[in-house]
């Protein structure tokens, strides 16, 4: 049998540019590089046949040096939106070597059109990568790969950690699921990743938490999925399995996550968070104005004869123990018909200990004005690994669960 070519594959994750959940500047009074590693990216390359020889560049940790770029054959780059300005001038950089770019991740698999790449590997890749890579190698690729389906996530390989440079990042990442059952007409989720959570098996996760464990990592986990209890039994599923894991080793990571608000509904599942290490919750609470709320879909975060749902479900969620941390959509009010608008209960009680306003100037927030949705950008995810506030605080904007 002949032996494959080395060849060199470059992963690139081009910068995020200075705002809020970027955390530049509270990175570096933690004397961090960067919130978290590029996950994407570590999982794609855990994907690659082993005659390729890899290495990471996450811009936001170290500079993309010449020398980068001239060792690779093949330059592969992660993006979310905003971080396009950045991409544009890695491939830029890439054209003016020649060497070809294939770009992947939810920017190009929303905006492909925008982006002057060579290849374009989109949606989820898990059974599409090893096509493209073969058909390039060969000389064949044809300039955009889509799979045929949404991958079962229980073939996804654990992310190639030893390509990171751990001590640069305040978190680490780790996915138990895919996609959220809501569809908020807001979020890209449902779009990019379907109505139906698709999950790990117990086995994965805790095999990803083992493999933190051994290359000495300690702290914060953020489980970055959509929405964590999108699918209730699944999450109590794996669950109890975390907590005997953490119990064993006396409990080395913090773990947080994103969830829909229903989640202060499920005492069973709030406990088992709790137990399994889960100290921070995000949740999507978005706007305490009802009107807003069922106009964009999000009608999970309103009960009817309960005005201050919000609140209550904050409040029973923190009871278990467990921090929240809230995103907030501004400019919702211009949404709502001027005789509708008023501002919730909750929002106007002065004494009460976790105070949130209704975010309501004309459109601020960090959205793309891309396409016809008025997008206003992820789950404001994970802020709190350094953000860490004790109580929730009506911040920017960031629709998520
Ligand atoms: C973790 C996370 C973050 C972290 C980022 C950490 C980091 N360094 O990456 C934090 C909290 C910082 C963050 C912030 C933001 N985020 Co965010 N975030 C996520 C989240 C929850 C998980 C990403 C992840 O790690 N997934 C796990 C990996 C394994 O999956 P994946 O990246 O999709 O990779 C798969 C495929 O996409 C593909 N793939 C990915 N990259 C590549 C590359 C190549 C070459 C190939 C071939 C394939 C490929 O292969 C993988 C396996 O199938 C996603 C939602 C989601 N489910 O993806 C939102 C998401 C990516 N975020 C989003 C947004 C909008 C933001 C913010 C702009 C929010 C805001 N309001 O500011 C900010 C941007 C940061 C900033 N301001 O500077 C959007 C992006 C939308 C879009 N179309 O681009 C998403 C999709 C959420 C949403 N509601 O729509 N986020
Ligand atoms: S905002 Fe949250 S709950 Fe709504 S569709 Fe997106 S992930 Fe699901």
């Amino acid at each position: 049998m002949h032996e494959l070519a080395t060849r060199n594959a470059l992963l690139v994750y081009p910068r995020f540019p200075p705002s809020y959940w970027g955390f530049q500047y509270a990175i570096e009074l933690l004397g961090k590089r960067s919130a978290m590693p590029p996950l994407g990216l570590l999982t794609v390359a855990a994907m690659f046949p082993a005659h390729y020889r890899l290495r990471l560049v996450d811009m936001n940790v170290s500079a993309l040096s010449d020398e980068d770029l001239d060792w690779a054959d093949l330059v592969l780059t992660s993006t979310m939106i905003v971080q396009r300005r950045s991409l544009q001038e890695v491939i830029a950089r890439c054209k003016s070597r020649g060497k070809p770019v294939a770009v992947g991740g939810p920017h190009p698999t929303s905006f492909a059109d925008e982006i002057g790449a060579d290849f374009f590997v989109l949606d989820e890749v898990e059974e599409s990568l090893r096509r493209f890579l073969a058909d390039w190698e060969a000389g064949s690729a044809q300039r955009t790969y889509r799979p045929e389906r949404k991958p079962p996530i229980t073939a996804t390989p654990a992310p190639r950690l030893d390509l990171l440079d751990l001590d640069a990042y305040s978190s680490m990442a780790l996915q138990f699921s895919r996609g959220c059952p809501f569809d908020c007409e807001f979020c890209d989720i449902t779009k990019l990743f379907g109505r139906v959570p698709r999950t790990k098996s117990n086995d994965q996760v805790l095999a990803e938490l083992d493999a933190l464990y051994e290359v000495g990592w300690r702290g914060s986990v953020f489980l970055v999925d959509d929405n964590f209890i999108g699918n209730r039994r699944e999450a109590l599923r794996l669950l109890p399995a975390i907590a005997a894991w953490q119990q064993q080793r006396s409990y080395p990571f913090d773990l947080f996550t994103e969830a829909s608000v229903n989640l202060a509904q499920h005492e069973p599942l709030m406990d088992a968070m709790a137990q399994a290490g889960f100290r921070m919750v995000f949740l999507g609470i978005e706007s305490p104005n009802p009107e807003a709320l069922k106009l964009t879909k999000k009608s999970q975060n309103v009960r009817r004869g309960d005005s201050d749902f919000l609140l209550h479900a904050v409040r029973a969620i923190q009871r278990k123990g467990i921090e929240v941390s809230g995103g907030f959509i501004l400019g919702w009010t211009a949404m709502v018909p001027r005789s509708s608008r008023r501002r919730s209960p909750s929002s106007r009680r002065p004494a009460s200990p976790g105070p949130w306003s209704d975010c309501s100037p004309p459109c601020a927030g960090p959205t793309s004005t891309h396409g016809s949705k008025p997008r206003a950008a992820c789950s404001a995810r994970a802020a709190a690994t350094t953000a860490r506030s004790r109580s929730i605080s009506g911040r920017s904007s960031s629709p998520a669960c």
